[in-house]
């Protein structure tokens, strides 16, 4: 494999994609080896292939306001890749949002699902709009124009959407009842879903369960556990509340959450009728984490700060990509951190995991870490495709075992000769191997 060549071509063809460009280099430097070492990917052009979405489509979403003003978004699916199942991945709404975000969330998507062992492709859409501020029927008047035209892309068995940054709940469920008007159909095309209408249990809390199992079993091979260790959180969202519950419920004390405004340090620990009231913040479309230092008079308000310069044991970046640059994570290092483990995708930027390597510090990767989130969208979909409920025990069981199976596969192709375990290596190689062996199967498509 040339990599320079590759990476120079596509820069030449995405100019400007940084995030894109970002997430392909960290994948095909993790494969090089494995690439060279099997002739065959290269002869069918696996690289080539793999790193081009399917397709992109592109389109506006107009809507009007409480006021009766008309406004436009873009709205945006792109269909990564779907050789081990039908495109599966989030919606994120979030004014950032642009192609190169979404490619990279894509490209990413192909292989953290092809970890969870369930047969699901990859892809991942959104909008420019921002759901901040806005009142109820605004972003039902939003979900439903987005959903007008993005329905037409997307089927139980074609592309199968879920929440991301921006996306939950509620936003699931107006997108939803859109599509299911429009179809006709009761079949359970998004995930995330209320628990009334083919939801899955447990899906609100898994992406965070899971990265806490993850992080147990990272833990777990220094015989090591969550007990009395101080964990250090960002974001306040989706991810960060599902994190903060499970690592109190193993006997950690979770002392950050973090918000576009700065972090909160509550040296109390920020576990039960706390995590209710950051739950009712973020119900309030206020994106920001201030108001939990009135709340609770202990707790101390970092202003335009990130988390990371709080002591800990372990640290969870829950927020946004490149959210933890090299700098915090020297000081991370420094203060000895002992974990770090990415709930969110791609919250390190590639000198930030560079630090982390050299200094031996145990650090994987969002799509191994957070694929507890899509993995429980997939018993969702099993869920649906039998018009069966699972008890919230054996979703959690479920949920678990992929977890820990996940982390084997990276032990099994990270491990380097020293025996320290490089979990981006392993997930990319264990991810990658999967795909590029069931385009091998399926013929130049
Ligand atoms: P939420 O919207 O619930 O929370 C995201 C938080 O990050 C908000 O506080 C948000 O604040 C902040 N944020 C978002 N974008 C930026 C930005 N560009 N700069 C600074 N802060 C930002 O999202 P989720 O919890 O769902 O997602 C968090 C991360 O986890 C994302 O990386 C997502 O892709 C990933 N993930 C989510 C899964 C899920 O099931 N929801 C599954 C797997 C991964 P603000 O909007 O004000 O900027
Ligand atoms: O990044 C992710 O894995 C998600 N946002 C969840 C995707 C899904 O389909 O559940």
């Amino acid at each position: 494999m040339n990599l320079e060549k590759i990476m120079t071509d596509l820069e030449k063809k995405h100019p400007g994609e940084v995030e894109y460009l970002q997430a392909v280099r960290e994948v095909l430097e993790s494969i090089e080896e494995i690439y060279n070492e099997n002739p065959q990917f290269e002869s069918a052009g696996i690289i080539e292939r793999v790193v081009e979405p399917d397709r992109i489509l592109t389109f506006k979403v107009p809507w009007v306001d409480d006021s009766g003003k008309v406004h436009v978004n873009l709205g945006y699916r792109v269909q990564f890749n779907n050789a081990i199942g039908p495109y599966k991945g989030g919606l994120r709404f979030h004014p950032s949002v642009n192609l190169s975000i979404l490619k990279f969330l894509g490209f990413e998507q192909i292989f953290k699902n092809s970890l969870t062992t369930l047969p699901m492709g990859g892809g991942k859409g959104g909008s420019d709009f921002d759901p901040k501020g806005k009142s109820n029927a605004e972003i039902m008047r939003f979900c439903q124009s987005f959903m007008l035209e993005l329905w037409k892309m997307i089927g139980p068995e074609t592309d199968v959407p879920a929440g991301d940054i921006g996306v939950g709940g509620r936003e699931i469920g107006f997108m939803y009842g859109m599509y299911k008007k429009l179809s006709r159909e009761h079949t359970g095309v998004l995930t995330g879903k209320g628990i009334n209408w083919g939801g899955s249990l447990i899906r609100p809390e898994a992406t965070g369960f899971g990265a806490v199992y993850f992080a147990q079993e990272m833990l777990k091979t220094k015989n090591q556990d969550f007990k009395g260790k101080v964990v250090a959180i960002s974001g306040f969202g989706n991810v960060a509340w599902g994190a903060a519950l499970k690592v109190t419920e193993l006997g950690g004390k979770v002392v950050t959450i973090s918000g576009p405004d700065g972090y909160i340090y509550d040296p109390d620990g920020i576990s039960g009728e706390k995590i209710n009231f950051l739950l009712e913040l973020r119900a309030s479309n206020q994106d920001i984490v201030k108001p939990y230092s009135y709340e609770f008079p202990n707790a101390q308000f970092h202003q335009g700060k990130r988390p990371w310069e709080v002591k800990c044991d372990v640290a969870l970046p829950c927020a946004t990509q490149n959210e933890l640059g090299k700098d915090d994570a020297q000081t991370l290092v420094k203060n000895g951190v002992m974990c770090v483990a990415e709930g969110a995708n791609m919250p390190s930027t590639p000198e930030a995991i560079e630090v982390f390597q050299e200094h031996k510090v145990m650090f994987a990767p969002g799509k191994a870490v957070n694929a507890g989130g899509v993995a429980t969208s997939g018993l969702e979909m099993s869920q649906n495709s039998m018009k069966l409920n699972w008890s919230s025990e054996e979703v959690d069981m479920r949920l678990h075992q992929i977890m820990k199976n996940i982390h084997e596969q990276c032990v099994k192709y990270g491990t380097t000769a020293d025996g320290y375990v490089n979990y981006v290596k392993g997930a990319n190689v264990a991810g990658f191997l999967k795909v590029a062996n069931a385009m091998l199967d399926l013929g130049v498509l």
